[in-house]
């Protein structure tokens, strides 16, 4: 058993479409995700407003509450939370060149209203926490944005969100690249800047991907425990990442034993989840994996989080001490190994 509750997005289901193939799986409904989610042993959901509202943008404002208020009912029925909701503005014609950091003025504006409308479904199906994965703030061509200007640009939207709502929380899930090629808010110190530029530092936190940290070259356990050093690490999402190529979604620890190791170590040991914070995942399965199965990506990460979770229990922390006393890191890194082998 966990010490953690955890979250997962409606998205970890899909029908593996990639960059050079279509579909090979049947499109699995919402309701029929929400009751695999809840039998495997999550207790929340991660939503982007289109998640909440299919095909948010040819719906009324008074249409999309009511499909808000269906949703959460469907919820409760299952005995679930939301967690948050984020934008998804990635997709719209709209956010071709970016949302908050577009070069077109009504862009930017598009983007803004799609936010805040955001924080209204956050209200409406019972969460505090918006989203923010900034999948094209930044550049394909870096002359083509004034990188200042832009950075601003993520703070200003930040601030309207603030000053919309004095309970909204936000997150930043910060990543370094892809869909773009250069992000205006690459790593988790990035995101803690931000919020502390913010009007209210207080709400401003960040979230962790374990896949995105390894794309920026740094280790997912370092950039959770930068967040938490100042109390800000609102949330992860939990997954692998095999290098800095295209991002993988894999399994969690699926690649890298010992930071998936150190990542629970940093998050048991500094108390995450005691505020009501969920560990989530983000996930994909195989392309290869049948319908039957496409589930054995989530339950197999909440396996390994709970294996993880018995080995930092395990640990020898007399002897552990004694070695860092003794600056015998040679002898410390070996006793993990044996640790995580089984020796
Ligand atoms: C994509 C992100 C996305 C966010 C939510 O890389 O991980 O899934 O978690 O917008
Ligand atoms: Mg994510």
């Amino acid at each position: 058993m966990s010490q953690f509750k955890f979250s997962v997005g409606p998205w970890n289901i899909h029908e593996g479409a990639d960059v050079f193939g279509g579909p090979v799986r049947p499109t699995v409904a919402f309701a029929q995700k929400l009751e695999q989610f809840k039998k495997i042993g999550f207790s929340a959901i991660q939503f982007h407003d289109d998640d909440v509202v299919p095909e948010i943008d040819t719906k009324s404002a008074s249409q999309i509450m009511a499909e808000a208020r269906a949703m959460k009912k469907l919820l409760d029925d299952h005995g679930l939370k939301a967690e948050f909701v984020a934008p998804r503005l990635w997709e719209a014609p709209e956010t071709i060149d970016g949302a908050f950091t577009s070069n077109n003025a009504a862009h930017r504006e598009y983007a803004m209203t799609r936010t805040l409308r955001s924080v209204d479904l956050c209200r409406e199906i019972g969460c505090d926490l918006l989203g923010f994965w900034y999948a094209r703030e930044g550049t394909l061509c870096f002359e083509s944005k004034d990188p200042v200007t832009g950075v601003q640009r993520l703070l200003e939207g930040i601030n309207r969100v603030l000053d919309y709502d004095a309970a909204i929380r936000i997150f930043i899930e910060p990543k370094p690249n892809e869909p773009i090629d250069r992000s205006f808010a690459p790593t988790m110190g990035h995101a803690m800047a931000l919020a502390t530029a913010s009007n209210d530092p207080a709400r401003v936190g960040g979230l962790v991907e374990s896949a995105h940290a390894v794309l920026a070259g740094l280790d997912p356990a370092g950039e959770m425990a930068f967040a938490l050093a100042i109390g800000k690490l609102f949330g992860v999402h939990l997954n692998d990442q095999n290098g800095m190529k295209y991002d993988q979604d894999k399994a969690f620890g699926a690649e890298n034993l010992r930071q998936a190791f150190n990542q629970i170590r940093v998050l048991v040991d500094h108390g995450f989840g005691k505020n009501g914070e969920y560990v989530g995942l983000d996930v994909k399965a195989m392309r290869t994996q049948s319908a039957e199965q496409c589930y054995r990506h989530l339950a197999n990460s909440i396996r390994v989080v709970e294996l993880m979770e018995a080995k930092v229990a395990a640990m020898d922390r007399t002897k552990c001490d004694a070695l860092i006393a003794a600056r015998d890191y040679e002898a410390l890194e070996l006793s993990i190994m044996e640790l995580l082998l089984g020796a």
